[in-house]
């Protein structure tokens, strides 16, 4: 790999085409697909960033200024990845968080050796009040043997991605993104509507500085989950106490842990028995990535990226970050089982 200085302007292009030459058997298709993502994201941070505007320059009834229908934003950015990807011949099939089921390539295309799952707009309803927001993609090699991909491509564990990443709309742009050779982040040149490498190689703090919970379900946790956020508050053990830092939208929360250190927690609560964040769409992709920044995501008892999938829509409990914060939860849930 070529050793970048402090100082030298690397493109994510240029990034990825080295990457790609670490492996001489590699045919550039999963290159294309990470080329087409940070494309796609550069059209969803443009739609993005002219939110508040929407009302401003539509007429009444929903109508803008193009005579186009007003749709919401994750609509548009679910159409702008799919449109994205569908025709490039680089892959079988795609889901999304926001399709009841699996997206096939339509006649006609070439199909790839494989399959896309994303989240298009993580955290949309944060939008109306100008919230970081994001987008999270999961990539497989097709397992099947025809030439279509098929509902088995799709359930497969977390650990057999080939490629996750996320890109958050925050007060800049940036893409992180894992092939399974480190995490490395890109901040979006608007100027030049590049991405660059800002943050190669990011590692996770081991220890924590900030815990990230939703506290307002704290009446409907069981006993363990709430001994558990004593002891990452300090109120019960030996614990630094954690600073509580809650966004409300997952990509915003992560990043901010991956870079400062910390742990995002969504737990089972006696309303949402599962936790409330999707496996194969939001926790698999960040799990793989927090993993190579030397991280670790757990469901309290077992490794996400272990958890053989059923259904594509199906959730689970996440603890993810900093590797002493999420042992710790895993330390509380072998001492005493969740029992939600
Ligand atoms: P969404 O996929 O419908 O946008 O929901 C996911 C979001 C996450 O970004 C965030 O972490 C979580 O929902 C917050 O949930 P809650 O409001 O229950 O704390
Ligand atoms: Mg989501």
């Amino acid at each position: 790999m070529v050793k970048h200085t402090a100082t030298s302007v690397v493109t994510i292009e240029r990034y990825i085409i080295e990457q790609e030459r670490m492996y001489p058997e590699a045919t550039g298709e999963l290159s294309g697909i990470l080329y087409d993502m940070a494309l796609a994201g550069k059209m969803i941070a443009n739609k993005v960033r002219s939110a508040g505007l929407a009302d401003i320059l539509g007429a009444a009834g929903g109508i803008n200024v193009h005579d186009e229908i007003q749709q919401k934003l994750d609509v548009i950015s679910n159409e702008i990845i799919i449109k994205a990807f569908d025709h490039g011949g680089r892959l079988c099939a795609m889901a999304s968080e926001e399709m009841p089921g699996i997206i096939h390539i339509p006649d006609g295309f070439r199909m790839g050796k494989y399959v896309l799952l994303f989240d298009p707009l993580d955290g949309s309803s944060n939008i109306d009040v100008n919230v970081p927001v994001g987008t999270i993609f999961s990539v497989y090699r097709k397992i099947t043997r025809g030439a279509r991909g098929e509902m088995e491509d799709l359930l497969q564990p977390g650990r057999r991605q080939v490629a996750a990443g996320y890109i958050i709309y925050g007060s800049s742009t940036m893409m992180v993104y894992t092939t399974g050779q480190g995490a490395h982040g890109f901040t979006l040149d608007p100027a030049i509507g590049e991405f660059l490498l800002s943050h190669p190689n990011i590692q996770i703090p081991e220890r924590g500085r900030y815990l990230s919970v939703n506290e307002g379900y704290e009446g409907n946790w069981d006993e363990p989950t709430k001994a558990l956020i004593r002891k990452y508050r300090g109120l019960d053990g030996d614990h630094k106490p954690l600073s509580v830092r809650y966004v409300g939208s997952l990509v915003a929360d992560f990043h901010r842990n991956l870079l400062g250190g910390g742990v995002f927690a969504y737990p089972r609560n006696t309303r949402s028995p599962n936790g409330k964040l999707r496996l194969l769409y939001e926790a698999n992709p960040l799990a793989f990535i927090v993993e190579q920044a030397g991280g670790l995501a757990s469901d309290g008892t077992r490794r996400i990226l272990d958890i053989d999938p059923t259904e594509l829509h199906q959730r689970a409990p996440l603890f993810i970050g900093s590797r002493s914060e999420v042992e710790l939860a895993q330390t509380v849930y072998a001492a005493e089982p969740a029992s939600v």
